[in-house]
């Protein structure tokens, strides 16, 4: 049996906002697992904020995919053939390192099990994987949000935003989101139960907009975005705020350095505030119990979530450039397989 393999090269480093011509899809033959090996075909691939650094030629806290290699990614995938007991052919998996490609070979101990009664296995990419595995650990672990305070969100339509926002309402905290489009704002406000919801882009003077939704100021801000907004909610900070830095992607497709640092730092010197990055890698350790809590939190009613889904291996590129300009409503993936 002889499989073509689509697969989806870098070509070249974007300087500012990447185009798809900085990748070039390449046909090859499939793999040949060996022994102990599982043989994949992709269902949905994934497309993430954190590719950009990537592509960009620096090392990040992964090594930057180098020229002519296949693009990372995470994939739900389909087990074809398998030499690992403990998989069969038909079982689904999430697999972290499996590229934008069709096929792919692996050990096993790199793929979980995805339980497709929980949902679409492509939650496994989202609410059900590494956004929402994300939006808990940020949130939960990094912020420490207590009842009653006020917690605002950036990003907060998006994959690990929408989650997090949602997990502190279940926290029983008073929830303002900041978005890019009345549409996101309506679902935030409406199916997700966010208390407010602010357009970033409507809104004119934003600060404005956010202190009247958070008259006693933030207790707890989760950042997915920086840039402009942060700047806004950095100035109505509340005693003992602390700030989970999650994502700056307001910052990624500046061409080579972001225009000025952390602006105002300032704030957080009178508020005795509390800014701290994390990486949900970290975390490995307990993605079981964020995973199980997550789930969990679906299926009773607790987390709705939705997604963009691009069609077709050819779109990849497409659709992680769309995601960071905020096409999506939720997580977007791309559907390469049936
Ligand atoms: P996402 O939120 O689903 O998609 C990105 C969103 O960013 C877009 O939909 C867009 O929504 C918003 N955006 C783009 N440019 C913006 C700008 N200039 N100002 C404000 N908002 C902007 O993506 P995601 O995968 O959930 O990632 C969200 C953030 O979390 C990213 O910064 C990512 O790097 C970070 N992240 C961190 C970790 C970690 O371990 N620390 C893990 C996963 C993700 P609008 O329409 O609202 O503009
Ligand atoms: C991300 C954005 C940035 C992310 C990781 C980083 C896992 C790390 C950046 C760096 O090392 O400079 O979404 O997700």
């Amino acid at each position: 049996m002889r499989l073509v393999n689509r697969q989806w090269v870098l070509r070249s480093h974007p300087h500012g906002w990447p185009e798809p011509g900085n990748w070039e899809l390449v046909r090859t033959e499939a793999p040949s697992p060996g022994p102990g090996q599982v043989l994949l075909r992709a269902l949905y691939l994934s497309v993430d904020p954190y590719m950009r650094g990537r592509i960009s030629g620096r090392a990040t806290y992964a090594p930057p995919v180098p020229l002519g290699g296949v693009m990372v990614g995470a994939a739900v995938a389909e087990v074809v053939q398998s030499d690992d007991p403990g998989f069969a052919a038909g079982d689904v998996v999430e697999h972290a390192g499996f590229g934008w490609q069709e096929y792919a070979v692996s050990d096993g101990r790199a793929l979980r099990k995805v339980d497709p009664s929980l949902g679409p296995v492509s939650t496994a990419l989202g609410v059900l994987g590494m956004n929402g595995l994300t939006a808990y650990f940020g949130l939960l672990d990094v912020c420490h949000p207590r009842p009653g305070e006020t917690v605002v969100v950036s990003g907060a339509a998006g994959a690990t935003g929408s989650i997090a926002g949602q997990i502190a309402r279940i926290a029983g905290c008073r929830v303002v989101g900041i978005a890019g489009s009345a549409r996101k704002v309506a679902w935030l406000t409406g199916d997700l139960g966010f208390d407010a919801a602010v357009d970033y882009k409507a809104a004119g003077d934003l600060r404005a907009a956010l202190a009247k939704h958070c008259p006693d100021g933030i207790d707890c801000y989760f950042d997915n975005v920086g840039g402009p907004v942060t700047d806004a909610v950095l100035s109505l900070l509340a005693l003992r705020a602390r700030i989970a830095v999650c994502g700056q992607i307001a910052l990624y497709n500046e061409a080579d350095f972001a225009p000025v640092g952390p602006r105002e730092l300032r704030y957080l010197i009178a508020k005795r505030a509390r800014a701290e990055g994390f990486l949900v890698f970290d975390y490995g350790d307990r993605y079981g119990e964020g995973l199980a809590r997550l789930s969990r939190w679906v299926r009773v009613g607790d987390l709705n979530y939705q997604e963009t889904v691009y069609e077709g291996i050819d779109n990849v590129p497409q659709a992680l450039i769309d995601m960071m300009g905020g096409e999506n409503v939720g997580k977007m993936v791309v559907r390469v397989g049936d």
